[in-house]
């Protein structure tokens, strides 16, 4: 029987790649972002899989609510919802930084991750099936200088994703975070505003991980049999590691 992944932030990056994924595998897809112009050209696009896509941003709740209770009968059964849609805004330390920057974080990465799994839960926990993959960072576990915002928003997602975890306990629901280094998307090109010199220079002269390599892992985690649950998954690109701790001398 054909499944159907439900994917936010498809418009871009990770979310397009996985839709791209899922669609080559003949998965049904749900797509969501703002971006409508985008939207249009994935259905034009998978003309071979069923497709249904909703503009939708997922700081509001109340179109986030619609979104879910408007699915299409041949697309009510979500099998899998891929919670990517997110951003980082700004680097600037906390001192600096713009508190609007810290908010629309929140908003999205938080409180819009909550509002979609809150819909779609209840009719996987009815069906006794399913799957939620949150796409994390490693930003979640491990500090940076500007990450300040951003990283705790993705700190939320890992715990959010365990305790998900302990309260699916027995219904046979699927919980996975996908927590990724350094890839290239327009995830620098948003988090500097538009400043695309700025972003490109954040991927010189490194091989960063793609977008399709997200998704690929994406698929692996969901294509898993279904008594088997990646409970977290970090991934970097080569190029990337640790710094030693940072000691502050006196001069
Ligand atoms: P992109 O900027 O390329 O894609 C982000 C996607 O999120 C877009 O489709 C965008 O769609 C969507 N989005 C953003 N805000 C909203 C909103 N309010 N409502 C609905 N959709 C929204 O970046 P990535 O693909 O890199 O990022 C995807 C996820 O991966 C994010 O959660 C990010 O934090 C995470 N991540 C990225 C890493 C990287 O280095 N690239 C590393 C680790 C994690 P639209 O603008 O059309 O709404
Ligand atoms: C994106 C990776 O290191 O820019 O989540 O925060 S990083």
């Amino acid at each position: 029987m054909t499944k159907t992944a439900f994917i936010t932030g498809a418009t871009s990056g990770f979310g397009r790649a996985c839709a791209e994924m899922f669609a080559d595998k003949g998965w049904g897809l749900v797509l969501s972002g703002r971006r409508g112009d985008r939207l249009r050209e994935l259905e034009e696009k998978f003309t071979d899989v069923a497709v249904h896509t909703v503009i939708c941003d997922v700081r509001n709740r109340r179109e986030v609510e619609a979104m879910v209770k408007n699915l299409p009968d041949s697309h009510m059964a979500i099998d899998l919802l891929v919670n990517n849609a997110g951003l980082a805004l700004g680097l600037k330390p906390a001192q600096e930084a713009d508190l609007d920057d810290w908010e629309t974080m929140v908003d999205t990465n938080i409180k819009g991750l909550m509002y979609v799994t809150r819909a779609l839960l209840p009719g996987m926990v009815s069906r006794g099936k399913g799957h939620i993959i949150n796409i994390g960072s490693v930003a979640g576990s491990w500090p940076y200088p500007g990450g300040n915002a951003y990283g705790a928003t993705k700190a939320f997602v890992e715990q959010f994703s365990n305790n998900l975890r302990a309260d699916l306990h027995g219904t046979g629901i699927r919980v996975s975070n996908v927590e990724p280094g350094l890839a290239e998307s327009e995830f620098s090109v948003v988090r500097f505003h538009g400043n695309q010199e700025r972003a490109d220079a954040v991927y010189e002269g490194t091989e960063p991980l793609t977008p399709q390599d997200i998704a690929e892992i994406v698929y692996w985690i969901a294509d898993r049999p279904s008594h088997v649950n990646i409970n977290r998954l970090e991934v970097m690109p080569v190029c990337q590691s640790w710094s030693p701790f940072a000691i502050h001398r006196q001069e």
